[in-house]
């Protein structure tokens, strides 16, 4: 069984390989390369195709800007079948875009830097694939100083995102505490997402009128960092976002020791990276709710909400041993239970919990992935394996769908996986998980 999905998720990485040497995430309904998909994929195809793994990561990076900032979206192809495209985006108002490649002029969660360690590890620690690290990983860790640099507001070791997208967690009921602060315009265009997927699965017009707006403030001001952080009214520090790049620190800095030399990267990401920790644990941790939470720079406040997020900073070893237990505790009481598959993407016990609505409820593949691992480094191995086997379950039972319903009898449909199919992440992780060496 395993060999046959094995086979089966490579043929949906296959298909969305394109000739530009990068990976669409699917077919119609995303056209381009992401961020942090490109890195989930590369991770995939490191297990059976390195040559196409390597040309993913070498992709991406090829567009960064002079700044080290890289994009969420690159629009290395046309395609009319997305919205909003390069021409909504204008990637060339900024002074240091990278003229070549054009994209979006937001970012997503830095997953780069751990994915090239996880990339080594595959190969065996082979002297191509350290080759080719070498090659690369100083773009990794001037993408990190970007961050460091113009999105840490209080040099606290963790950034901020100005957007919903660069959270990857698009429409997570937590952005609506954001919205309500907001009265954008009624925009006028063609949605194209819900020409692919059922619109009850997507965001809603008017959550996209917010999301357009955010991007029209942060053009006006060609995507200056300073003043997008004046002035945009979404600036969030994310847990998600933070425990990625503490995580990828981390895989920078052992990455640094196997080339040798670079002792001032080395210094810098480790200060980085324990400042970054403590903060964490200062700031995002919310004692009443035993999780990490996000937190709204705006209006100086945390944003009380549980969410897969809250649990991903055990991927990243911000918690203590304590505070990991915790944090487990809550992910059971309300995320798990007979009926569920874990982990849902936000709070089955709240109001907002929707099992259907892209990440306002249901289960995501790279999430559970990061729990995974995170659960494995804190010695939890019961609730890691029921994350892995729940994770195995879904994809093996409905396909290599975008999203799934967490609730195992599910009233509505038998069919418990959403949005988009074929969908490069889930087919890559599966292959990961699949491919383990227990
Ligand atoms: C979703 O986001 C895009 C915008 O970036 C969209 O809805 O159009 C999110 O799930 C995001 O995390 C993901 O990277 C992207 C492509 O899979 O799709």
């Amino acid at each position: 069984m395993d060999a046959k999905m094995i086979e089966r998720a490579k043929e949906v990485l296959d298909n969305n390989y394109q000739e530009g040497g990068f990976t669409i995430p699917c077919e119609g309904l995303y056209p381009f390369q992401w961020k942090w998909d490109s890195g989930f994929i590369a991770l995939g195809f490191a297990h059976y195709d390195m040559v196409k793994a390597k040309t993913e990561i070498e992709t991406l990076l090829n567009s960064q800007w002079g700044n080290g900032f890289i994009p969420h979206i690159v629009f290395h192809n046309h395609s009319d079948s997305y919205f909003p495209g390069a021409d909504f985006h204008q990637s060339h108002l900024h002074e240091q875009s990278n003229k070549k490649y054009p994209s979006t002029g937001m970012t997503q969660p830095p997953v780069t830097g751990f994915i090239l360690e996880k990339m080594l590890e595959i190969s065996g620690h082979s002297e191509e694939m350290l080759e080719f690290v070498q090659q690369q990983i100083d773009k990794v860790y001037q993408n990190h100083g970007y961050f460091y640099n113009h999105r840490d507001l209080e040099n606290e070791g963790l950034v901020y995102i100005y957007h919903n997208w660069e959270s990857g967690t698009d429409n997570s009921p937590i952005w609506d505490d954001i919205w309500e602060t907001m009265d954008p315009p009624e925009y006028e265009f063609e949605r194209r997402d819900t020409t692919h997927v059922d619109p009850a699965q997507r965001p809603s017009k008017r959550e996209y009128d917010h999301y357009l707006y955010i991007i029209d403030i942060a053009k006006k001001y060609h995507y200056e960092d300073d003043k997008i952080a004046t002035h945009s009214p979404f600036l969030v520090l994310d847990p998600l976002f933070n425990a990625i790049l503490i995580r990828s620190n981390e895989a920078l800095i052992r990455l640094y020791r196997l080339l040798g030399g670079n002792k001032d990267k080395i210094d810098y990401l480790s200060s980085k990276l324990s400042l970054g920790i403590e903060s964490f644990n200062n700031k995002l941790f919310n004692k009443e709710l035993g999780c990490y939470v996000h937190y709204d720079l705006r209006n100086n406040k945390q944003l009380p909400y549980v969410c897969s997020s809250s649990f991903s900073p055990l991927y990243a070893g911000v918690p203590s041993a304590e505070r990991a237990k915790t944090l487990v505790n809550t992910m059971l009481e309300r995320f798990g239970g007979e009926g569920r598959y874990l982990c849902a993407s936000f709070d089955p016990t709240h109001g907002r919990f929707n099992p259907r609505k892209y990440w306002r409820g249901p289960v995501w593949i790279n999430l559970n992935w990061l729990l995974y691992h995170g659960l494995q480094r804190y010695g939890m191995h019961n609730v890691a394996k029921q994350v892995k086997e729940d994770t195995i379950e879904l994809i093996t039972k409905n396909g290599f769908y975008e999203y799934f319903d967490s609730r195992k009898d599910n009233p509505d449909s038998p069919q418990n996986g959403y949005g988009g199919n074929n969908f490069s992440w889930s087919a890559a992780l599966l292959i990961d998980l699949l491919k383990e060496k227990n």
